[in-house]
């Protein structure tokens, strides 16, 4: 994406764009990285011809990580997050740190995937005993652009090592379950400078140096929370929607309560001080998910057939890790309905409208939750990211919810990623609120008021057994 930031502009054009697939090796789900790699440089090419760059930003998913060797080659493909590998691995942890001293000292939920997990997976593997350095993933992308190494805080804390009060690593919670903090490159804050582009990326990619390289948001939902447009003073939830939905309130500290933990709430870290206190929705995946299964490239037609379906007829727990692992997701749904004695959802749309209402239903309970374990109330929730323009699924959302929904920007975390570019570049100081006010006056946004009574939506939760808090570990 290319981002032209003006005292009154603010406009992404996108310069390339590719497909990222993952592949399943016999040892495991991994990531092509390289093949990533290769796409960031033609999108980089791409960008050139566009506009003259005066800094380069990069933000991805969390959690995952490339291993280094002693002389800086990456070691293996790095696995993907939907990966098996970890199964297991959180009992053993938990017998060292228990799950609730655990949170207390990182906030984090649990998921199967967090790094810490990772890391404690692989210690026996060849390759971890052979690696000196550990690489999120956009800072991985940073190193080989160039030749710095740092650890991006936003993205670091969604390792499970940060403690999010003092917004730096947990010396305790490394020691006592035998990672090496050692292996991690310094952290980094975004809107710092990260190097500019090494000269082999200069030819490669047909730019003129020097071309700055600046730390952003790395997390992408981190990037695209700094994106949503809420007006100074709002009173506002957010969703950030695309594989995943991110639901969840901004807040100044962490809730690190034993009520907040069994909610399987995380809190990780946001630009400027910030604490983004949120849960882990499955989101579009399970719609993805369908697709690729049944051969369909365009969610188009199903989305206009799936609004006139019969609504709320069978729903399913959207926060399951059952659904996290990619395959036969259309079986998967048809089982969970089965097994809470609800109707098979029978053709495509009968399909995609469950997964809508499951995803609705999930939003509300997560804005719900958050309110109640912070003690804040919202007035109004901001859908951002590719959610934002599922018409349907805003408008469920907001029924749901009983609140008002707006929807936009659809691409949050590039606009959050270049507005903290500009920034850093702009010297201005401007205060997030003042990067948001810059959203909001430049994109568009549709509001949706919220229909019908909340009644249908926890009558559908009951019948999942949600009427309470979830009970994490
Ligand atoms: C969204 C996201 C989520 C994170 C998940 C796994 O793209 O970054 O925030 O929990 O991917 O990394």
């Amino acid at each position: 994406m290319v981002g032209r930031v003006g005292p009154d502009t603010l406009r992404l054009t996108e310069a390339h764009r590719f497909p990222n697939r993952p592949v399943r090796l016999p040892s495991g789900l991994h990531w092509d990285v390289l093949g990533l790699y290769a796409g960031v440089l033609d999108g980089l090419r791409a960008a050139g011809r566009l506009a003259r760059l005066d800094s380069v930003g990069i933000d991805s998913w969390a959690v995952d990580h490339g291993l280094l060797d002693a002389d800086g080659a990456l070691l293996a493909n790095p696995v993907h997050y939907r990966d098996t590998r970890t199964e297991g691995v959180p009992e053993r942890v938990w017998e060292r740190l228990p799950p609730p001293e655990l949170y207390a000292r990182t906030g984090l939920q649990h998921a199967p995937f967090n790094t810490l997990y990772q890391l404690v997976a692989a210690r026996h593997s060849a390759q971890l005993r052979a690696a000196k350095q550990v690489l999120l993933i956009p800072d991985l992308f940073t190193y080989w652009l160039t030749g710095t190494r740092g650890t991006e805080l936003t993205n670091a804390s969604t390792t499970q090592l940060i403690d999010p009060r003092t917004r730096s690593w947990s010396r305790e919670v490394a020691d006592r379950t035998g990672v090496d903090l050692g292996l991690f490159a310094p952290l980094r804050l975004p809107g710092t400078p990260a190097g500019s582009l090494l000269p082999a990326v200069l030819e490669e990619t047909a730019l003129t140096g020097p071309v700055p390289v600046t730390t952003v948001a790395s997390h992408d939902t981190a990037s695209a929370v700094v994106a949503v447009p809420a007006a100074a003073g709002e009173r506002f939830a957010y969703i950030c929607t695309g594989t995943w939905s991110l639901a969840g309130l901004e807040l100044d500290s962490p809730v690190l309560t034993e009520a907040s933990r069994r909610a399987n709430f995380t809190n990780e870290l946001g630009l400027d001080s910030t604490v983004r206190y949120l849960r882990n929705i499955m989101g579009l995946w399970l719609l993805q998910e369908c697709l690729r299964a049944w051969g369909e490239p365009d969610a188009g037609p199903l989305l206009g057939a799936a609004a006139a379906a019969e609504p709320l007829r069978s729903v399913v727990d959207a926060g399951d890790p059952a659904f996290l692992a990619p395959g036969r997701m259309p079986d998967r749904i048809a089982a969970a309905c089965r097994a809470t004695g609800q109707p098979v959802p029978e053709g495509r749309a009968a399909i995609v409208r469950c997964v809508l209402d499951s995803l609705a239903l999930a939003h509300h309970r997560a804005v719900e939750d958050a309110q109640r374990l912070s003690g804040r109330s919202v007035d109004v929730v901001r859908i951002v990211g590719g959610g934002a323009r599922n018409a349907l699924l805003c408008r469920l959302t907001a029924d749901a919810c009983g609140l008002p929904v707006v929807a936009g920007p659809a691409e949050a975390s590039a606009l959050g990623n270049v507005l903290v570019q500009a920034r850093a570049h702009g010297g201005t100081g401007e205060s997030l609120a003042g990067l948001r006010a810059r959203v909001a006056r430049t994109q568009p946004l549709s509001r949706y008021e919220p229909g019908g009574t909340t009644r249908a939506w926890r009558a559908a939760g009951q019948r999942l057994g949600l009427g309470q808090t979830p009970v994490a570990v």
